[in-house]
């Protein structure tokens, strides 16, 4: 080609370009300013520990100053430090301290997004998922299915504490949002359970985790997988962790929120070596090396998107040699 056909060449392929532009559309043959695939995952979302102490304290300030009869919800959420983030715990999923004072109540509402809570510090509490009330009391795991209608309470006689984890990430990623208050302040309750497919009591956890195998190769952790019913976004497992040097080094796509719901440790997550104690959480991103190691025996509340992984074929995982 001559230089002039060259050049008349260039000129027409910038036509065609401004003309894709202009009918909101973008070329794959021009570098893009933000690349569409990448070599391995690259997750926004860092590795981060927050403290219980510290934010129940926080909390405890705040309740006498916030009433719950004007705010939704007495939370601390856990905000994962990565430019433009607000609420995001993971990738998908957000973590929250919630405190009620004795006497409280907090309002019934329903919403779009899956959330559960891991009773930390909790006796005489309960909630209201769907006109039916359960307790909810320290070592427990109640759900609340996105869409039921949840209220909680408060009987007993000291401040209660615990972890919430919903997958409203993952609800505004996909849009399906939405969220209504009830018409009265509190759902009447038509019975009272023990047993529920959405509470997982603390014995029966302690139960089953009595007759789990410490399997790992290093055989310092059992695990119990939960089945969270009605909230398919969400993986639950239960840990219990013996005193041991480290746990095996493992990855995976999926990304993961840790409560410590009993012992001390430490745990490497990427570069970060945190020390974690009890209802401490910690965030594990997606493809992140992580460890942990008990300092005394220990239990762990692990909340993921791996069965979100799962159902799209992009789960991977990796246990270093
Ligand atoms: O208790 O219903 O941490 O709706 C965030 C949103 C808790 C709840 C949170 C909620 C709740
Ligand atoms: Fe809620």
């Amino acid at each position: 080609m001559t230089t002039t056909a060259a050049a008349a060449t260039a000129a027409k392929l910038l036509a065609v370009e401004a003309h894709a532009v202009a009918l909101e559309t973008t070329p794959g043959w021009v570098t893009r300013e933000q690349p569409i695939f990448w070599s391995e995952p690259r997750p926004e979302a860092r590795p981060a520990h927050w403290r219980y102490a510290a934010i129940r304290a926080a909390l405890e300030q705040a309740a006498g100053l916030v009433d719950l009869s004007l705010a939704e919800r007495r939370i601390l959420a856990l905000r994962n430090p990565f430019p433009g983030n607000n609420f995001a715990t993971t990738r998908t999923l957000s973590c929250a301290y919630q405190y009620m004072l004795p006497g409280e109540t907090a309002s019934t509402h329903r919403h779009a997004s899956h959330a559960l809570r891991i009773l930390l510090d909790a006796r005489g509490t309960y909630s209201v998922v769907d006109r039916i009330r359960m307790p909810m009391e320290t070592g427990d795991i109640v759900l609340t299915p996105g869409g039921c209608w949840h209220g909680h309470g408060h009987e007993g006689d000291r401040p209660a504490c615990w972890m919430d984890v919903l997958d409203i990430p993952l609800t505004h990623l996909l849009e399906p949002m939405y969220f209504e208050t009830y018409p009265d302040r509190a759902q009447p309750a038509e019975r009272t359970v023990d047993a529920s497919p959405w509470r997982f009591a603390a014995a029966d956890i302690g139960r089953r985790l009595d007759d789990a195998e410490f399997t790992s190769p290093r055989g310092c952790v059992a695990r119990v997988e939960l089945s969270a019913s009605g909230m398919p976004t969400m993986g639950i497992a239960v840990e219990r962790l013996r005193p041991c040097a480290a746990t095996d080094r493992r990855r995976s796509t999926a990304s993961r929120c840790v409560t410590v719901t009993a012992g001390a440790g430490r745990s490497r997550i990427g570069t970060e070596l945190f020390e974690w104690r009890f209802g401490d959480t910690f965030a594990i991103p997606s493809w992140v090396w992580y460890e942990h190691a008990a300092q005394e025996h220990s239990q762990l509340v692990e909340i993921s998107d791996e069965p979100v992984m799962r159902m799209c074929n992009y789960y991977r995982e990796e246990i270093a040699a």
